[in-house]
């Protein structure tokens, strides 16, 4: 062969070989999903998200006033979830910005342990003035994930403190979300939150049913009538592990994440008297149902059934900066204080227990709760709210609609072979819309703003009736 052809060879070769790198590397995903002005998706692994689904066509969002969103192309969405049911006072709320602008600049961070700083003590005594009574101290965290830890290593911590070392069973609920830490990971009951992780969740722990039942409740509005009962299956778990051996149990008021699973009338209020007659402490998990969500600062005095610990988030700071916190009585708080003065009582706490610009925005929001009438706002607006959600009973493929306080849920039915499929399709044809809704499977989840107005109410349900008439059948 000639020395022509062999470097035509080699060069054909080398070709080749650089084209199938190029075509194999791993770097020509890295450097793909890039949207307008440069905006490389890529790097963000985002959560609870369809990343690839999500960074071929992303949403995204830039800013945010008021009740709606603005997004990076200039779309204005109306936003129907108030952020993750967490912004209910609006995004942006001037009050709140500005306290969080002014403490910034002011005292940024101040070290957790060991000192403290003014707004952390100031921010514990309204939470204590905004909450029920017989709640009277408040240990902060970063959010609900960790506060449920939180609280569950408290309940631990008490019965061990009071010689009841024995009790270290956590009782949960099936479709109960508590986060995503170890703790809530393993009380929480949603399915496809616990399979990756099966065997790792924590030992010690089990679950009573969920109160969701289409066939006697379907489309009840406010309190189901039927699944009082269901509470009796706690009676059932106590005498299989013995009492001796139970430490808590965890659940929300309102189920959020599963779709606004609402207790049946009665049913909170027996689990309330079993706990108390078996010694067990009862932990109400109000992430979402505090700050007036259901119409009253917590969603315990809107049901009458006082729990022993709880815990909560969100709406604290209206979701502005993160923040957490647990809230419990002065007896279980003065249960760890023994021991001698100089050691700690609770080996626990986090970097930004109690933040200062986090703590900022909660002073600001909870003034603004109480300045602005929030629960009054809530109380007018729940029964507007209720009827447009309930008007979309005859649409199609609709199989169920719950609601209680502000929030709502519309349940369709599963595409054959695709669940969850019609449930996405709903929340991406929303967006084009111009409406942020979100989706859970198959079910669309609404947490309006606590100030929202029936105009808006109206807007966001013809928007989704018209989303769901265009959902495919098959
Ligand atoms: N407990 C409850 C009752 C919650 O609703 C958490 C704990 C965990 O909070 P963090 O702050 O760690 O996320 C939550 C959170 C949804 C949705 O679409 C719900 C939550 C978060 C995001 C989305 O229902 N709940």
């Amino acid at each position: 062969m000639s020395i022509r052809a062999r470097v035509c060879i080699l060069w054909v070769k080398s070709y080749l070989f650089i084209a199938c790198f190029w075509l194999n590397s791993p770097m020509d995903d890295i450097a793909k999903p890039v949207v307008g002005n440069e905006l490389n998706l890529e790097p963000y692994w985002l959560p609870y998200t369809a990343n690839r689904a999500f960074k071929n066509a992303p949403r995204i969002i830039e800013s945010a006033q008021g009740f709606y969103y603005k997004t990076r192309d200039g779309q204005t969405i109306l936003d129907s979830f108030s952020g993750l049911w967490s912004t209910g006072l609006g995004h942006c709320h001037p009050r709140i910005v500005k306290a969080v602008q002014d403490q910034v600049a002011k005292l940024d961070y101040a070290a957790a342990f060991q000192v403290g700083h003014t707004g952390a003590f100031e921010l514990a005594e309204k939470v204590i003035d905004f909450a029920p009574d017989g709640f009277d101290h408040v240990f902060f965290t970063n959010s609900g994930s960790e506060s449920v830890d939180t609280a569950l290593k408290i309940a631990l911590g008490w019965h061990r403190v009071r010689g009841e070392g024995t009790r270290i069973k956590l009782i949960g609920r099936e479709r109960g979300y508590h986060g995503v830490n170890f703790g809530g990971m393993s009380v929480g009951g949603i399915p496809g939150n616990r399979k990756m992780f099966g065997n790792a969740m924590l030992p010690n722990v089990d679950h009573l049913p969920h109160v969701l039942n289409l066939e006697h409740n379907a489309f009840s509005k406010g309190q189901p009538a039927w699944g009082r009962h269901l509470a009796d299956e706690l009676e059932r778990i106590v005498a299989l592990h013995d009492a001796q051996n139970i430490a808590a149990v965890i659940v929300e008021p309102v189920s959020g994440s599963a779709g606004v699973l609402v207790p049946p009338l009665g049913y909170l209020e027996r689990l309330r008297e079993i706990c108390t007659r078996h010694g067990i402490l009862l932990i109400f998990d109000e992430v979402i149902t505090a700050f007036h969500r259901i119409g009253m600062p917590f969603g315990c005095q809107r049901f009458g059934v006082m729990p022993d610990i709880i815990t909560t988030a969100k709406g604290i700071t209206n979701g502005v900066i993160p923040m957490g916190a647990v809230l419990v009585s002065r007896e279980i708080y003065q249960s760890f204080m023994n021991g001698p003065d100089y050691a700690i009582e609770f080996f626990h706490g986090y970097t930004y227990s109690g933040h200062p610009v986090a703590a900022a925005a909660g002073l600001a929001a909870l003034d603004i709760y109480v300045e602005e009438d929030i629960g009054a706002r809530v109380k007018e607006l729940e029964p507007v709210f209720e009827t447009a959600l309930h008007s979309l009973r005859d649409a199609p493929n609709v199989i169920d609609i719950r609601n209680f306080g502000l929030m709502g849920a519309i349940e369709l039915a599963p595409r054959p072979g695709a669940p969850g499929a019609r449930g996405m399709e709903a929340h991406v044809k929303c967006f084009e819309q111009g409406l942020m809704v979100r989706h859970g499977m198959d079910t669309l989840a609404f947490s309006p703003f606590l100030t929202f107005t029936p105009d808006l109410l109206e807007q966001t349900f013809d928007t989704v009736r018209k989303v769901i008439n265009t959902i495919r059948n098959s």
